[in-house]
């Protein structure tokens, strides 16, 4: 919903408050709605970090297109990191309507400026990886994006809308295929769990880090920006798992996990935060490969780049010529 037609705009000296009200009725903040330089520049940084995270996302999943053992398999994998790209494009064209600029926020990626999701510098050395990511990272995702739907910024919020529908899809053909290996011989089954084993705990690190140590989370929270803290959404997601990884015949790699029926929640062991912050910095096992990997499909797809700003200028021309005529 825009808040503010030209006609009704507020006088200059109470923008803020006009804000203010807005987040407070929960109604949204739109490109042309005046808004504090603090909450653009977090809904930026939010925004370019969540579509590097998809772009950068499809690589270790892209990785197993050419071996995907069946042709099955190869179709569903290729949808899927289709799909990541679109996910990149639509998240790029909400920071755009905030006025960055898209290939400045490239730029900021592969110089190292700007950050994505740690979960994505981790290998994928068996076809199981491919599963439990969809199981795992996609689900993960599903439990921080869903509440996005409800974000204050009206473009990231729409975006959030179709990326969920399609995140479901992933996490459940991810789901599927472990359900289908684990139904299969004894060296699958291993797989399996080998991946599980890999996947967890950089899988609970994808929400950040804990509460209070997350400097973005009380202020992106107040401007409901964000809707739940980073320990709210990992404690669901680990509900969520633990039932579905009994069923699926998996054990899930942390000695402390157990029901805990006066909280009505699981109790869980500690993330390594080192780890995390690792990653993050850029000492994560994969983060300089997929970097290269960005920068040069990047460099590589300059010509494309260049000729179709060629063609709009054409088109352009063309239609200016018609309408002179
Ligand atoms: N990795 O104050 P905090 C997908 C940074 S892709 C890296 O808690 P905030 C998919 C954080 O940015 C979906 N950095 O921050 C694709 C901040 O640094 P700066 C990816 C992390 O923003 C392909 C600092 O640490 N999802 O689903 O309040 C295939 C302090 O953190 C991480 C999104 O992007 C991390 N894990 O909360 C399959 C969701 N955690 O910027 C699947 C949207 C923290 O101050 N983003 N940092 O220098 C968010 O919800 C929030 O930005 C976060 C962090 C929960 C991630």
């Amino acid at each position: 919903m825009t808040t503010t037609d030209a006609a009704e705009a507020p006088p200059p000296e109470r923008l803020q408050e006009h804000f203010d009200a807005t987040i407070a009725r929960d109604q949204r903040i739109e490109p042309r709605d005046w808004m504090p330089d603090g909450y653009r520049k977090t809904l930026v940084r939010q925004i370019a970090q969540h579509a590097h995270s998809e772009i950068i996302g499809m690589q270790p999943e892209g990785e197993w297109i050419t071996r995907a053992p069946s042709l099955r398999r190869k179709a569903i994998l290729f949808a899927k990191v289709q799909d990541e790209a679109g996910h990149g494009l639509y998240l790029y064209s909400a920071a755009e309507t905030l006025g960055a600029d898209r290939a400045d926020l490239t730029e900021r990626l592969i110089d190292g400026r700007q950050k994505y999701s740690s979960i994505f510098n981790y290998p994928t050395p068996s076809f199981a990886d491919v599963g439990v990511i969809g199981w795992f990272v996609d689900g993960a995702a599903i439990c921080n994006q869903v509440p996005l739907c409800r974000s204050s910024y009206g473009p990231y919020a729409r975006a959030m809308v179709r990326i969920c529908k399609e995140e479901s899809f992933h996490q459940r053909q991810g789901y599927e295929l472990l359900m289908t290996m684990m139904r299969g011989s004894a060296a699958q089954r291993e797989m399996v769990q080998d991946a599980v084993d890999r996947w967890w705990w950089p899988s609970l690190m994808m929400f950040g880090p804990p509460d209070d140590a997350s400097p973005n989370s009380a202020r992106s929270m107040a401007w409901k920006i964000k809707r739940h803290s980073n320990d709210e959404l990992r404690q669901r997601f680990v509900d969520m798992t633990v039932p579905q990884a009994a069923k699926l015949g998996v054990t899930l790699p942390d000695p402390e996990l157990r029901w805990n029926e006066e909280r009505g929640h699981h109790d869980f062991g500690t993330p390594d935060w080192d780890e995390l912050m690792r990653v993050i910095k850029g000492d994560g096992p994969c983060n300089a490969q997929r970097i290269q990997r960005r920068r040069a499909a990047h460099e590589a797809g300059a010509w494309v780049r260049e000729a179709a700003t060629a063609h709009a200028a054409k088109q352009a021309a063309r239609g200016k010529k018609g309408a002179a005529a």
